[in-house]
């Protein structure tokens, strides 16, 4: 079998429970680099038990095999990056930007998700399964049934989109940045930490255990942790927990003049 990413397939499912799940199933039989979409997804996974919620023909589900990675945190990062570009491209003009690890925002907006999964057999790592939701056709009432803000790029864009071409291109875009972090995975993890334009804000942190912490997000760590640092000045690192994004706290004028590119 040909094990090279530029020859791994997609495979569009009608309906399926989660596309991380069938790929976590069907993980020994598909080749390194495949990625399966989903028409319908009933019962879309977030992280820590939570759902992936999207209506029938409104959204792009999409998971990929890595089966090739330095680190497990790497595949959620190479399907952020190919999110974000194809978010991009289809809503330039809105500002959007990685909220850490690899949810996709347009300000206080959530627009994607992604959800990585670390593939165990017998003990041992095999691989990771990484899956990303992107927000494409629904409505702003679609969106107001979410307990957090949301968005879609109809919403942003003011008109509707052919799912099956963005599908495929995500496809493609996924392919794209595996096929460079084979050959340099510094690149990409550099993409990465530039795109994660919270650092240097004061951010809200809710951990697992239910705790807040609070502080300026100073930097990301070698092995993609949060650094942060509280306002009596000490240092803490994270390397799970929700960013919360708190508009009392981020001036996103300022921060979206901060970023564009100069002229
Ligand atoms: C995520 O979790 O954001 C990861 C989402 C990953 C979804 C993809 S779709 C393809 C693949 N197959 C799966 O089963 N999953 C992956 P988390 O950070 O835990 O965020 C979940 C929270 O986001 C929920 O509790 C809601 O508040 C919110 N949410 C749910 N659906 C949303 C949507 N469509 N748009 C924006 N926010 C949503």
């Amino acid at each position: 079998m040909d094990e090279s990413p530029e020859k791994s397939p997609l495979i569009v499912l009608d309906e399926v429970d989660s596309t991380n799940t069938w790929a976590m199933r069907n993980f020994e039989t598909l080749v390194d680099g495949t990625v399966i979409a989903a028409v319908f997804q009933s019962a879309g996974r977030g992280r820590l038990g939570r759902k992936w919620q999207t209506l029938p023909g409104t959204a792009l589900t999409v998971s990929a095999v890595f089966k090739n990675v330095e680190k497990p945190f790497h595949a959620g990062i190479i399907i952020g990056l190919a999110g974000l570009e194809l978010i991009r491209e289809y809503a330039p003009a809105a500002f959007s930007f990685f909220k850490w690890p690899n949810d996709i925002y347009i300000r206080e907006c959530k627009i994607s998700g992604v959800l990585s999964e670390g593939v165990l057999r017998g003990g041992c790592l095999r691989g990771v399964v990484s899956g990303i939701g992107i927000n494409v056709n629904q409505s702003s009432d679609d969106l107001a049934v979410l307990e957090n803000p949301a968005t879609s790029l109809s919403v942003l864009v003011g008109k509707k989109f052919f799912l099956e071409k963005l599908r495929f291109e995500l496809a493609e875009k996924i392919k794209k940045y595996y096929i460079i972090y084979q050959s340099n995975s510094g690149t990409v993890l550099e993409l990465w930490r530039d795109e994660n334009r919270l650092i240097g804000e004061n951010l809200v942190l809710n951990m697992p255990d239910g705790s807040v912490r609070q502080g300026c997000f100073t930097a990301i760590g070698a092995n993609g942790e949060m650094c942060l640092r509280s306002s009596d000045g000490e240092n803490f690192r994270f390397d799970c927990g929700d960013v919360k994004i708190d508009t009392s706290l981020i001036d996103f004028n300022l921060l979206e003049n901060k970023c564009k590119p100069k002229q």
